[in-house]
Order: C-alpha cells, then sequence, then structure tokens
C-alpha cells in the first residue's frame, strides 16, 4: 500500500480540508492485518441475513412480528468499503466551511457533544435507496445494476442523539448557508479504478435545521461499528446514503455543494431525497402454507415521508382487495414517530396451490405503491407492489 497521497486523489478530495488530508495519510499505514479485515464486523448467519459481500440484507422471514424496533444485530449493512474501527477517546467531528462565522470551525468530541446539548430521542425508518432492486429484473424485466436486495434492506430505528440544528447554531451557522456536505471517516472509495475520495454526500441546510440528528445510539445501545460508531448522521425518512456513518467532517457552505453521491449517484434527475412508499410481508419468498385452514399473516408498510395510512391486501393476484389490520399503536404513537406500520391479514381456507400475495400501502399524504415501479439506470425506488408467492399444501 502506498504511503502518499496521490494527485489524483489530492484533486478528488476538495472539500476535506487538511485534517482530511492527515487522516487519509494515517489511512494509508493501517497493518496489513486489519486492512484484510471483513466489510462487516458483525455476525450475518444465513437464517437472519442474505449475504451480498460487504453489504448485508435483513430477511423479512426472521423479523418477529411482536417487535416494533429492528434491533441493531438484525439491521441490514450497506458499506461502500468496509467498517472502520475507530476510537471513540480520541474521535473529533470537525465543523467549518463559510457557512459558518467562523469558516476555520470548531471541533466537538463525544463527550461535549452529550454534555452540551440535549440529548433527544427519533424513531424513523431508515432504508437504503436500492431497497427492492431485485424486482426491476423479477417482477418488471428491467434488471438495473447493483446490490440485488430484495425488500429487507430497511428496519425501523430509535435513535438517541443531539440535533444537528442546536450544534450547528453553537458553531455559529450563517442566515445564508445552504448547504451541508457530510464526510464519512471510511476508506475512500474507489469505483473501476478512480479513486473519489470519502464516501460523501451533501444535503440543504434546511433539513439540518428540522429533523437530522448527530445520533451515537440505536435502541438504547451505543451504535454497532457497522452501523456508524461512534457517531453518524441521521435524516429521517431520507434515502439511506443521506445518514453518513462514521461521521468525521460537516462542511457548512454558502453555495451548492456537491460529490458523486448526489450527482453520479443516488440522483434521478437531481439528488434523490425523501424515501417512497414500500410493504413487505413476513414469510419467506414461495413460503409454503397450510391448506384449509386460516392463517394470521402479517407484514409492514412504510414511507419516507408521513405515516402510513392504510394497507390493502390481496391475496388473489390483485384481483380483489381488502383493508389489512394496522396496528393501532404504530399507526398513531408518537412514539413511533416516522416508524414503520404493522399489519395483519386473516387468510381464510386458502385452497391448495400456488398464489400470489399483495400489500399496497398508502401514508398520509395521499402516496400509494403503484403496480409498476418507474425504471431508471441505478434500479433505485422500487416502490411498486411486489408479488409474493406463497404455496399452499
Ligand atoms: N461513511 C459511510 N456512510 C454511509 C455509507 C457508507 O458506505 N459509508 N453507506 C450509506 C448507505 S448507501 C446506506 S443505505 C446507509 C446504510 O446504513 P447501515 O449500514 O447502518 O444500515 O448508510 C449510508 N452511510
Ligand atoms: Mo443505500
Amino acid at each position: 500500500m502506498s504511503l502518499s497521497v496521490d494527485r489524483r486523489s489530492l484533486l478528488a478530495l476538495p472539500a476535506v480540508g487538511a485534517a482530511g488530508l492527515a487522516a487519509a495519510r494515517l489511512g494509508a499505514l493501517v497493518p496489513p492485518a486489519q486492512a484484510a479485515s471483513p466489510a462487516i464486523l458483525k455476525p450475518t448467519p444465513p437464517a437472519t441475513f442474505i449475504d451480498f459481500g460487504t453489504n448485508a440484507e435483513m430477511r423479512f422471514s426472521a423479523v418477529d412480528p411482536r417487535r416494533y424496533l429492528t434491533p441493531q444485530p438484525r439491521l441490514f449493512v450497506r458499506n461502500h468499503t468496509r467498517t472502520p474501527q475507530i476510537d471513540p477517546a480520541t474521535y473529533r467531528l470537525r465543523l467549518h466551511g463559510d457557512g459558518l462565522r467562523r469558516p476555520e470551525g470548531v471541533s466537538l468530541g463525544l463527550d461535549e457533544l452529550r454534555r452540551r446539548f440535549r440529548v433527544v430521542e427519533l424513531t424513523s425508518v431508515h432504508e437504503c435507496t436500492g431497497n427492492g432492486r431485485s424486482f426491476f429484473a423479477t417482477q418488471q424485466g428491467t434488471p438495473a445494476p447493483g446490490t440485488q436486495w430484495t425488500l429487507g434492506a430497511v428496519g425501523t430505528v430509535r435513535w438517541q442523539g443531539v440535533r444537528l440544528r442546536d450544534v450547528l447554531r453553537w458553531a455559529g451557522v450563517r442566515p445564508d448557508a445552504v448547504s451541508i456536505q457530510a464526510v464519512g471517516l471510511d476508506d475512500d472509495y474507489i469505483d473501476k479504478g478512480e479513486n473519489l475520495g470519502r464516501v460523501r454526500r451533501a444535503f440543504p441546510v434546511a433539513k439540518a435545521l428540522d429533523d437530522a440528528l448527530l445520533a451515537w445510539g440505536a435502541n438504547g445501545r451505543p451504535l454497532l461499528p457497522d452501523h456508524g460508531f461512534p457517531l453518524r448522521l441521521v435524516l429521517p425518512g431520507w434515502v439511506g446514503i443521506a445518514s453518513i456513518k462514521w461521521l468525521g467532517e460537516l462542511e457548512v457552505a454558502r453555495r451548492e455543494l456537491t460529490s458523486p453521491w448526489n450527482t453520479r449517484w443516488y440522483n434521478i434527475g437531481g439528488p434523490l431525497t425523501v424515501n417512497p412508499v414500500r410493504s413487505a410481508w413476513e414469510l419467506p419468498w414461495e413460503a409454503a402454507l397450510p391448506a384449509g385452514r386460516s392463517v394470521v399473516l402479517t407484514g409492514r408498510s412504510w414511507s419516507g415521508a408521513a405515516p402510513i395510512a392504510r394497507v390493502e391486501i390481496s391475496t388473489d393476484g390483485g384481483t380483489t382487495w381488502r383493508a389489512a389490520r394496522l396496528r393501532r399503536d404504530d399507526a398513531r404513537s408518537a412514539d413511533h414517530g416516522n416508524g414503520w406500520t404493522r399489519w395483519s391479514h386473516v387468510w381464510r381456507s386458502p385452497r391448495a396451490g400456488r398464489h400470489e400475495l399483495l400489500a399496497r400501502a398508502t401514508d398520509r399524504l395521499g402516496r400509494t405503491q403503484p403496480d409498476v415501479a418507474a425504471a431508471n439506470p441505478n434500479g433505485y425506488f422500487f416502490d411498486a407492489v411486489v408479488r409474493h408467492p406463497v404455496v399452499v399444501g
């Protein structure tokens, strides 16, 4: 591994600044043993995960219907490179840029973050933009490159941390600041031989001042290394890439900032922001169900924009539809905030044979899952109703 930072990677890191470059040089000194460490550190057993190399999908068939939140050991992982191990004792978050009154900026350790700002909790759906991508191929005949997720690149998490707006005000954000670039501390991302620098993405100051969180906890526990320990950004309801893990830096600017993660990727005629509406059955694909008896079927629906208002179910491949029974506590509880909604449906005495189960959700903004998802080159936002096969017999 080279100890020098070549000119191209310097050019690819215009927003990172001196501290980032120093860290990049340190990164080059990682001994081979660590460089060969697995991309994901937590166990991802095949009973609960689908292995996609640096990514891992949660199996909906292994989701416990009684449990609302997704425990971290079960949460999907999406890594561009590999999970870094960061020492919380020396960790600092740096804020800088011309959108701050003092552009040279400030930095904060974890203890300072906890002590200085009001600690808050917030529940949100956490989901990858490409969730459901495999159905572009299998259901619509328009395959898209990238991780072939089924529907398990999603979870609902209760985050613990501090409001980014509190931190920004303390750091002296200017009224004319418009854009913030969040930069991760994981390795540079190399795409087909091109070093694109650290995983980073810009988002509007308006989102930062609304509900963005700097989170150190998930469901009351410290973040696992795979999920961003010691600190990650959380942009509730937005595409997963917006929630930068292992957050090292926030550049606050008075002009629009960009990175390949909002221009080249996660972009359909503009940077993607709010996640669409989706639903999943808590069943294996081609689940075997008993004939002649009533079965209680369960699943979940979610939206990046608003709580779920209703879910319709079809057990005859889409000919007739019935209302699913929503869990009241999920649909209403302020505690559940922007989380998903569990539902159930009693399927009375299904006949032997193959069937397709369909679930179609509508959120409180009136957004309904379509029959066909809009094709796009990278296979984002598959939000169509998924036809889930089961075998009764
Ligand atoms: N630093 C960094 N942040 C990142 C990523 C990454 O590879 N590096 N992946 C992003 C993507 S595409 C998603 S979907 C989420 C996944 O978060 P999780 O692995 O905690 O589930 O993190 C986002 N934040
Ligand atoms: Mo993602």
